[in-house]
């Protein structure tokens, strides 16, 4: 947070404070086959008391997501993907009516449905490349977006990725794709912006965008981290099975939030809530000093 200037991200029902504290997004994936927790919450009631139990622990986002992007995943259809996530969003709405819920999509007709029901944010994983329509109904709809680089496409991206310089070409990216949303009638204050920490990125691509979120954070977009569980993690630790993962995810965004990460997208909300207010007070402090 030292190198954070405070920002506001702007929402259809209010407007979230960044700059002052790390946001936590809590993962909620109405998935058969995510890579930490497929299964787990398939059943609407499931992911709703789920997403339930996230906000209890400290929470600030939901983050709903009907189909994977682990690497390999298929594609899912929009109504099999919309049938998976509009009565989660429902449900989460109907028990918290004041809940800030992220739809994870990058297909406009789930991101339509999603916002319709009471969702504020989209989270294009896509950048705005999945689906001509996105930017224009983010725009009229006046919804807060993610735009999230990747290399390549779920299927195909882990396939010895190469760049020449990893920070500078996702840091361009983001700007082209924020500039296009731009273009398209979507407020600056409505973009978020985040590297895509294992979307097409073998491990040195991610340490290094992890070290370098101060780059990106200089382009004067909110940022957001999403490391939890993921397979560097893995290859660091030795940790193979992504739900034991918990202690190297810490470190991630811990180190993350220090060096510019405004907001993580985490599936482990209690523990990530005691260790940013740890970091938070200790990056303020610095700030007072
Ligand atoms: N990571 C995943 C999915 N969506 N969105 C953003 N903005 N940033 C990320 O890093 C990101 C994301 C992958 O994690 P998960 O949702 O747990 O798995 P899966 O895609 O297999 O459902």
């Amino acid at each position: 947070m030292s190198s954070r200037s405070l920002l506001t991200w702007r929402l259809p029902r209010g407007e979230l404070a960044l700059g002052r504290r790390t946001l936590i997004m809590g993962i909620v994936n109405v998935t058969p086959d995510s890579f930490s927790d497929g299964g787990r919450f398939l059943s609407p009631q499931a992911a709703v008391d789920q997403g339930l139990r996230l906000l209890d622990e400290g929470a600030d986002i939901l983050d709903v997501g009907g189909e994977s992007t682990r690497p390999g995943a298929e594609p899912v259809p929009a109504e099999e993907e919309q049938a998976r996530v509009l009565p989660v969003i429902r449900g989460i709405l109907a028990r918290r009516p004041g809940a800030v819920v992220s739809i994870d999509t990058y297909k406009a007709a789930v991101a339509a449905a999603a916002l319709e029901a009471g969702a504020q944010i989209v989270n294009d994983v896509t950048a705005l490349r999945g689906d001509a329509d996105m930017a224009a109904l983010v725009a009229q709809r006046g919804a807060g977006l993610v735009l999230m680089h990747m290399r390549g496409e779920p299927r195909t991206m882990q396939k010895d990725p190469r760049y020449d310089d990893v920070v500078a070409e996702v840091t361009a990216f983001l700007q082209r794709q924020a500039q296009a949303a731009q273009e398209a009638g979507v407020a600056r204050e409505a973009i978020v912006v985040d590297p895509g920490i294992g979307f097409g990125k073998n491990l040195e691509h991610n340490l290094a965008l992890i070290r370098h979120l101060g780059s990106l954070r200089a382009l004067g977009y909110p940022v957001l981290l999403g490391a939890s569980r993921k397979t560097f993690i893995g290859q660091l630790t030795g940790r193979e099975q992504p739900r034991d993962r918990l202690w190297g995810t810490l470190g991630a965004h811990v180190v993350g939030a220090a060096l510019g990460a405004d907001i993580v997208r985490v599936h482990d909300v209690a523990p990530l809530k005691e260790a940013l207010v740890v970091t938070d007070a200790i990056l303020a402090a610095g700030e007072e000093s």
